[in-house]
């Protein structure tokens, strides 16, 4: 084929054209890119209710690390409703959203919502409370806290208090087992359950512990406020408070302090979570320990959602860090708690 001046010109514009071409085609894709980069991933989170401090930190810990990460969060308050959790899982799904993350109010009654989840392809992470669940398929993994160790470590400080570390005798007043009055979290929780069942592991060898009372608060500073009340009046005689969270340990001060019960000298009270106004008790001598359950899991959670949606596997397990307060430590420098 000969060219000519002019065929060399059409060339030479065609070549250009084509180049420029290319040019946009790149530029238009790694817009895309970046703008499907950039758009991030639509998560849709369940979230129990407002039932503590806690509860209420956690909430805000995946709120700023959604916002901060500039992901689409569909975010579902269930107010206390297994129901509710179901409902927004199933919006979730029919939205088709990359992730799916809900904490589990209970343990049990999720299998079907979640065959429904990996029908529609969408990951699911568990997030603060364990579900117990036969086809470990339906969800991608767990993040959370330990809570059989926060019951074991609850009654380590017990028999830290109680027993001398040199002669192995105890230390109570009446020479009789320690009476120990139990408020547990909700029915069914895994923190309920697994809390209760680490103390009771933990002390099982120890005959001069004895539970004398046990009862659900479901997490609420009003319940513990009424049980405590409860047991005064049915004038339970007993050293030791153990309580599954803050909320119910403070409702439960205020129903004793009311009678006249010198909390800080006449009752032993070990209590969870760790929430300011518990160390601020600590630092008051009202409660002797305090065993941390870290509610500030958005960050790890939003990781953990962004790789999932980018098809990525997640460990199955992962706990927060945490730590125990006791009267023996230097409680003044334990710093803000933040919620
Ligand atoms: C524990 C969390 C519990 C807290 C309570 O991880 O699920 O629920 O201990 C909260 O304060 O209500």
């Amino acid at each position: 084929m000969r060219i000519t001046d002019s065929g060399n010109q059409d060339m030479t514009r065609r070549n250009i054209s084509f180049f420029l071409f290319i040019i946009l085609c790149l530029l238009f894709f790694s817009c895309e890119k970046k703008a499907a980069e950039t758009k991030g991933i639509i998560l849709g989170f369940s979230q129990i209710g407002a039932e503590s401090a806690w509860r209420n930190c956690n909430t805000r810990s995946v709120q700023e690390a959604a916002a901060e990460a500039g992901i689409q969060l569909l975010f579902f308050n269930a107010e206390q409703k297994q129901e509710n959790q179901i409902k927004a899982i199933r919006s979730f799904i029919a939205y088709q959203v990359d992730v799916i993350a809900f904490v589990p109010i209970v343990t049990d009654g999720w299998e079907n919502v979640l065959e429904e989840a990996k029908e529609a392809g969408i990951p699911v992470l568990v997030c603060d409370r364990e579900i117990n669940i036969q086809d470990e398929s339906l969800y991608a993994g767990y993040l959370g806290t330990n809570m059989l160790v926060q019951g074991r470590s609850s009654a380590e400080f017990l028999i830290k208090k109680y027993i001398n570390p040199d002669t192995g005798k105890f230390f109570t007043r009446r020479n009789q087992p320690v009476r120990i009055v139990e408020l547990r979290g909700t029915e069914g929780s895994s923190p309920a359950i697994m809390r209760a069942r680490g103390f009771r592991e933990a002390l099982a060898e120890y005959p001069e512990f004895e539970i004398i009372y046990s009862e659900s608060g479901d997490f609420l500073r009003s319940k513990g406020y009424e049980l405590m009340c409860n047991i005064l009046e049915d004038n339970i005689v007993f050293d030791v408070l153990y309580s599954h969270n803050d909320g119910m340990t403070l409702g439960a001060i205020e129903a004793m302090k009311e009678r006249g019960i010198k909390t800080d000298e006449d009752i032993v009270i070990v209590s969870i979570d760790a929430e300011q106004a518990a160390i601020n008790a600590l630092i008051r001598g009202d409660i002797n320990c305090v065993v941390e359950c870290n509610p500030k899991q958005g960050p790890e959670i939003i990781r953990l959602s962004q790789l999932l949606a980018k098809g990525e596997t997640i460990p199955r397990m992962i706990f927060m860090i945490e730590e125990v307060f006791t009267e023996w430590d230097d409680v003044l420098n334990i710093g803000t708690r933040g919620y």
